[in-house]
């Protein structure tokens, strides 16, 4: 995240500097829809994108599965701006989807790792995440840099269309300097989230819930389990599981819930006081010194305070390192996880 924001805003001054998209400013300051691409991850990452420019810009979000949008005939103009995000830039059904736009007259960013990439190669301009290759199949610093590049675009965009004030520019840029900071705080949660990892290792199931741009957190946190431990996971928006997922609570379930003190959290709470009514076993990541949630869940990881728009950033954190430690108490290898490519390019 440090090498993303390096060189990129000047809190100070309350200016975006996104290099890769500027010529594009105008398109930005007029656009009525923008639609997001891609697939696993990266998807995850577009979601919360969605939030913020919804939230930041006003602009009208579509998030699709690169995957399905490209054999499917999507409405697409040449008014609408595309945003491709892959880490690897090579991957095969997000190469066909940009095509796809491409051919309808759509403008295509990209948000991409690897320099030279496929990708990069075909969009009219774009954003490189600088995250460093990645060792692992599983995406992990991918997901949080694509997401710090998009929360710079969705602040770009409102800078760019006067959604926000120069004030709170300020305000958010000086907050999102200092994520890194608070990322490495996160990161002493380690320990804690080891001794958690002992007690659900043998789990066959788990939910993970979460709301606003927790909900795409919650996505994540199950797609990393799935993906390393094999654990069967499931995310869901908190609000919907009482429209299914409540009836497999029981004390075999695990739920992990993303409630940190933000403007869901009164809601977050009662979900939890569902969970626990019907016997489930509760993990919460929440704001660091919440006593509220403590009382209730079985577990708590405390995580640095955020402003709202950070939250994916830091929340991300102890949901890696817990399917870390589980995967590996499974003894699974969690650099090649069977099944999986890097790149999936066919
Ligand atoms: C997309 C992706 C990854 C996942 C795995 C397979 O890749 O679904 O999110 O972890 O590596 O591919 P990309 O388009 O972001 O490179």
């Amino acid at each position: 995240i440090r090498d993303c924001l390096r060189g990129r805003i000047y809190p100070q001054q309350g200016n975006v500097q996104l290099g890769g998209i500027k010529e594009y400013a105008d398109k930005l300051r007029n656009l009525d829809r923008i639609i997001i691409v891609a697939c696993g991850t990266s998807w995850h990452a577009g979601l919360v994108g969605e939030y913020l420019i919804e939230e930041y810009a006003r602009i009208s979000v579509e998030v699709e599965y690169a995957s399905e949008f490209r054999y499917r005939n999507p409405i697409i103009t040449e008014k609408d701006l595309v945003i491709a995000i892959s880490q690897s830039g090579e991957t095969a059904d997000t190469m066909a989807a940009i095509e796809l736009a491409k051919e309808k007259g759509a403008t295509i960013f990209g948000v991409c790792n690897v320099v030279g990439a496929s990708i990069p190669r075909v969009t009219h301009a774009g954003v490189y995440t600088h995250a460093g290759p990645e060792i692992g199949v599983a995406s992990t610093k991918a997901f949080t840099s694509q997401v710090t590049v998009l929360t710079l675009m969705a602040f770009y965009m409102a800078q760019q269309r006067g959604a926000i004030t120069q004030s709170k520019l300020i305000e958010y840029l000086t907050e999102l300097d200092a994520i890194p900071t608070l990322i490495e705080k996160a990161l002493k949660t380690n320990d804690k989230i080891k001794e958690i990892a002992a007690k659900f290792k043998d789990s066959r199931n788990c939910l993970f819930l979460g709301r606003g741009s927790s909900f795409p957190v919650a996505l994540e946190g199950a797609l990393k389990l799935k993906e390393i431990s094999y654990i069967h996971a499931e995310g869901y928006p908190a609000a919907e599981m009482k429209h299914g997922p409540i009836a497999l609570i029981d004390a075999e379930m695990p739920v992990v819930f993303i409630a940190t003190k933000h403007s869901s959290y009164e809601k977050v709470i009662s979900n939890i006081q569902e969970v626990k009514a019907r016997g489930g076993r509760v993990i919460a990541i929440v704001s660091e010194g919440d006593t509220t949630v403590k009382d209730m869940a079985d577990y708590v990881i405390e995580i640095p305070q955020t402003g709202e728009a950070f939250v994916p950033l830091v929340a991300t954190i102890p949901l890696q390192l817990l399917s870390y430690h589980i995967a590996v108490m499974r003894g699974c290898n969690v650099d090649q996880p069977r099944n999986l490519a890097k790149s999936v390019t066919v």
